[in-house]
């Protein structure tokens, strides 16, 4: 078990599309284990191999209270999308910002398990959020790319001035 470190907006790494995984040997695994471990340290809801420098199509979920309920999707995909509703969100990638994004309520996807095992899932509320939210890192997409240029630009330069503060003092 290892905890992997999150890259930060803007790092040009998170707009790198993930490939489809094609296979579950012991490095996938490994690396699923280690995403969980990462999301529950941090911690966070969701976590997306991109988000660890890993250009692979797989997510980790858990919106349980006691953290034992993870939901791991490989090679997700969108099935249908119903509604909408704005809420809150906040990225591991973008530390300490919060805005209202608009998102479907529901929807539904197909995904494959840690074993390769194919599965649909329907969902709605906080997880239908965060599935959606994960998705979009595997396609490179931040919830900053939803705000106006101006907001996201004050959020860009926030954290690309925390980040070379914290490299000049390390
Ligand atoms: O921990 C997370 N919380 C969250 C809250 C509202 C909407 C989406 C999320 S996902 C986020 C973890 C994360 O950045 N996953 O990519
Ligand atoms: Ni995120």
């Amino acid at each position: 078990m290892a905890l992997l470190t999150v890259l930060n907006y803007p790092d040009s790494r998170l707009r790198i599309p993930g490939v489809t995984v094609e296979s579950f040997d012991k490095g996938v695994k490994t690396l699923i284990e280690d995403m969980l471990e990462t999301m529950y340290a941090v911690p966070g809801i969701g976590l997306a191999a991109t988000q660890v420098n890993i250009q692979k199509r797989i997510v980790v979920i858990d919106l349980s209270v006691e953290k034992n309920q993870p939901i791991v999707l490989i090679n997700p995909c969108i099935l249908d999308l119903e509604g909408q509703e704005e809420s809150e969100e906040g990225c591991l990638s973008v530390p300490g910002f919060y805005e209202k994004i608009q998102r479907a309520t529901r929807t539904s996807i197909s995904a494959l398990d840690r074993n390769g095992k194919f599965f649909e899932l329907e969902a709605s509320g906080l997880l239908a959020i965060c599935i959606q939210h994960e998705i979009d890192h595997l396609n490179g997409i931040l919830f900053v790319d939803y705000l106006s240029a101006l907001k996201r630009d004050r959020i860009r330069k926030k954290l690309g001035k925390r980040a070379r503060n914290a490299a000049r003092v390390s």
